[in-house]
């Protein structure tokens, strides 16, 4: 059985393992975890990174020498483990004067707060030599639809990232912004809610150069969207610059589930994915392969340890699978005759032209389109070969 390594590249948020599984029905089923023992846990397991919200390692409003101490023993957690830290995101959604968003806020004072608190933390960002740095504007968005100017709230969203991208560059930190779509939850509709919408936002930005986008499984999911598709279409723009794994049912409430948990076969795809591109020969992942996901309420504190071995323990399970399945040579004869590479092939030949196509007439007037209609592309195939191997009856 695969076990996992510093090579592996694990990560995981310090509010995933630490959720005392207070949700909004319920109180808290586990005791608030330190920080300092996640990390040691995580290290233990097999982890190589470790990723934090400002609060969840410096509760808000901590008094500067008290911060200054929280951040010394974590620094020193970090030493004795050898873990990481590749991505730090601030949490701009918890406290309730960011109950009508942070940037996007209709108050003012409030965005200037914001701004300000990330500004503070990117700096420890940059202490921890973190590359990553992740927004995700939970709070950034509306539930009245008259409540809210959604243009000037994407101008100021634009502001805010802008100013912070021109920090960073200023300061020469070498970090690089992720934006994190989700469609709803905490508000009813969130400014960015898709891998789409946060990649035309991002063509807005001066600074645009350095964001990128860190889509979640289970935030596409909750669209509808097909997450394997999604982180495509993020790799073919360059911009998959952070991941965050999980599993999500369908489209309901965020579930958080550990990765695999929700939609295995669509997980089968995106380790795939990352791991080897695109079949017509599109760049991999190489960031860190990082799960932002939730013990269930109904885990004791060891259970908490065993779902956090569960994520990664599915991960290698499914890498191992995807490369059995493209190795296999039956499945290079179905991409074969699903024409699969073929799609790599431009569909004009090199210069030539509109005119050159229009004489053509093999394009047009002496294709017979009846019969390239009556072609089976065998995708059912291929697609049962990969629930063979994903079930390991291949
Ligand atoms: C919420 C999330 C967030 C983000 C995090 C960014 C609290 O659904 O996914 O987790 O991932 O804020 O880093
Ligand atoms: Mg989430
Ligand atoms: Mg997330």
């Amino acid at each position: 059985m695969p076990q996992p390594t510093r090579d592996d590249r694990f990560s995981f948020g310090l509010w995933t393992v630490g959720w005392p599984a207070r949700d909004p029905f319920g109180d808290a089923t586990r005791p608030a975890l330190d920080p300092v023992e996640s990390v040691h846990r995580l290290a233990e397991l097999g982890a190589y990174g470790v990723t934090f919200h400002d609060d969840d390692l410096i509760p808000f409003g901590t008094p500067a020498a008290e911060r200054d101490r929280l951040i010394a023993r974590f620094k020193q957690a970090l030493e004795e483990t050898g873990l990481v830290v590749p991505m730090v995101t601030t949490n701009l959604f918890t406290h309730p004067v960011f109950k009508d968003g942070a940037f996007t806020s209709n108050d003012r004072g409030v965005r200037r707060f914001a701004l300000r608190k990330v500004l503070r933390n990117l700096d420890l960002a940059a202490e921890l030599g973190a590359s990553t740095y992740v927004f995700w504007g939970g709070r950034e968005g509306a539930e009245v639809d008259a409540g809210k100017d959604i243009g000037a709230a994407l101008d100021r969203y634009r502001e805010g990232i802008d100013m912070l991208a021109g920090y960073v560059k200023e300061q020469g930190y070498g970090i690089r912004f992720a934006i994190e779509p989700k469609p709803n939850e905490p508000r009813g509709d969130i400014l960015l809610p898709t891998v789409g919408h946060a990649l035309a936002f991002i063509a807005e930005l001066e600074h645009g150069d350095i964001v990128g986008v860190n889509p979640e499984v289970g935030h596409e999911q909750m669209a509808g969207l097909n997450y394997s598709a999604g982180i495509a279409q993020a790799l073919w723009a360059g911009k998959l610059f952070h991941i965050d794994l999980n599993g999500q049912r369908g489209i309901k409430y965020d579930q958080d589930l550990v990765f695999g948990h929700g939609d295995l076969l669509n997980a089968f795809a995106t380790v795939d994915l990352l791991e080897h591109g695109a079949p017509g020969g599109g760049p991999a992942y190489d960031g860190p392969r990082h799960f932002d996901y939730k013990p269930l309420r109904t885990e004791d504190v060891d259970g908490v340890w065993v779902s956090a071995a569960a994520n990664m323990r599915t991960y290698l399970l499914l890498k191992e699978r995807a490369a059995a399945f493209r190795a296999d040579p039956e499945v290079a004869e179905a991409l074969a005759v699903a024409g699969v590479a073929d799609l790599a092939k431009p569909t004009l030949n090199p210069g030539e032209t509109v005119a050159d196509l229009l004489a053509d007439r093999s394009a047009f007037e002496d294709f017979d389109a009846d019969k390239a209609g009556e072609r089976g592309y065998g995708f059912v195939r291929l697609a049962q070969l990969a629930v063979d191997h994903l079930t390991g009856a291949r």
